[in-house]
């Protein structure tokens, strides 16, 4: 089996690309990843010199590079991770979501239409749904949700997946599409939550909290979450849309707290900020259907993943120190640059 898999130098996808050579080594990956700022080739530095692993620098909305790459590669199966991730940039400056996630997607589609594939498998998220009101915890986004979207970065997923249904319908392309909670684990960007309270905490430095910090977030480790994609690979119907959760709400201010007495560290640390523009209350996953038709369900507690990932982020400075100097974005050319 030949996949393609895009947006793999980023948090999901290089824990996806390490998941899936460990669990089927004769499969043959081909990771596309433009190296945007939250890509970082250091991470796949491990298996780089895989026999079965190909590195290609690249953008999604290329049409022509991703035209040559699917002509030369042929790949039989795309697992597309490749976006503009975080909901704060997306309110800052929408157009590159829309470019990335929303064309990139396209591209990757019309070249599947060309070409063939067995498999478009479309890396979603549960914030397509909207959220849920905090009083009313009876209530989960299913498969049946309808799409109701709060920020440029949800509304340009939302978007994505539209079209997979519209590119399934029309022209039968074998898609799936999974929408998945909050990740956490190693390789995350330190501008997400839980690696930024981490990064801070080490460093005495404030801890800054939205609003009052109510939110509620329904965390899956990463692995959990690249398990579920294998499975829906292996044994997932095309035009099927599955919802990926562990049923674990954890209020932002919990998560914080946790990580402080973890570390050791003072909760007069915590500042409360302003709040973020369009803030999502709550997102709770019905794991159901996958659960059912799949068989899937989550491995690792939430007590167990936060302290095997704050164990990680404390052996693993460099990865992180790097990418908060900036430093790494050198690291590319330093390496690849004249090969
Ligand atoms: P990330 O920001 O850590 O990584 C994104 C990767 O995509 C980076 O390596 C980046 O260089 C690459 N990329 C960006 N634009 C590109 C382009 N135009 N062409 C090629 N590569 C490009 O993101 P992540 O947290 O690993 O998320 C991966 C996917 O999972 C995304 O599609 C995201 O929407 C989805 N998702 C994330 C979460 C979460 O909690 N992090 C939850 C559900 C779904
Ligand atoms: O500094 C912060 N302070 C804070 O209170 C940051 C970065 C976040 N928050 C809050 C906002 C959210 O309620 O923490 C919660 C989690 O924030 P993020 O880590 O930015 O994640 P979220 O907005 O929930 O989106 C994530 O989950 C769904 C991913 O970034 C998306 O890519 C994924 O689709």
């Amino acid at each position: 089996m030949k996949i393609l898999i895009t947006g793999g130098a980023g948090f999901i996808g290089s824990n996806f690309i390490f998941y899936m050579l460990q669990t089927h080594p004769d499969y043959e990956l081909i990771c596309l990843d433009k190296l945007t700022y939250a890509g970082n080739l250091k991470t796949l530095e491990p298996v780089m010199k895989q026999a079965n692993f190909k590195f290609v620098k690249g953008d999604i909305a290329d049409r022509q590079a991703v035209f040559e790459l699917f002509g030369s590669e042929k790949p039989e199966v795309v697992v597309n991770f490749a976006a503009e991730s975080h909901v704060d940039r997306s309110i800052e400056n929408p157009g590159v979501f829309l470019q990335t996630n929303v064309i990139g997607t396209q591209v990757l589609l019309d070249a599947c239409r060309q070409f063939g594939v067995e498999r478009y498998h479309q890396v979603s998220t549960d914030e397509v749904y909207g959220d849920l009101p905090l009083d009313r915890p009876d209530l989960f986004f299913t498969e049946q949700t309808p799409l109701h979207t709060s920020s440029p970065y949800s509304a340009s997923k939302a978007g994505a997946d539209l079209l997979c249904n519209a590119y399934q319908r029309t022209y039968n392309l074998p898609i799936t599409i999974s929408r998945c909670s909050n990740n956490y684990g190693p390789y995350q960007f330190p501008e997400k939550l839980i690696p930024l309270m981490i990064a801070n905490a080490l460093a005495d430095k404030p801890l800054p909290v939205y609003g009052e910090g109510l939110n509620v977030r329904d965390w899956l480790y990463v692995e959990d979450h690249c398990r579920a994609i294998d499975l829906i690979l292996q044994n997932g119907e095309a035009g099927q849309v599955y919802n990926i959760g562990g049923h674990n709400e954890m209020r932002n201010i919990d998560i914080v707290k946790l990580i402080l007495k973890t570390l050791g560290k003072p909760e007069s640390l915590i500042t409360f900020v302003t709040d973020r523009k369009g803030h999502d209350m709550r997102y709770a996953i019905d794991p159901t259907f996958i659960h059912e038709k799949l068989g899937w369900l989550p491995e690792t507690r939430f007590a167990d993943g936060i302290q095997k990932t704050i164990e990680w982020y404390l052996s693993h400075k460099e990865w992180w120190q790097e990418i908060i100097s900036g430093e790494y974005q050198g690291y590319y050319e330093r390496m690849y640059g004249n090969r």
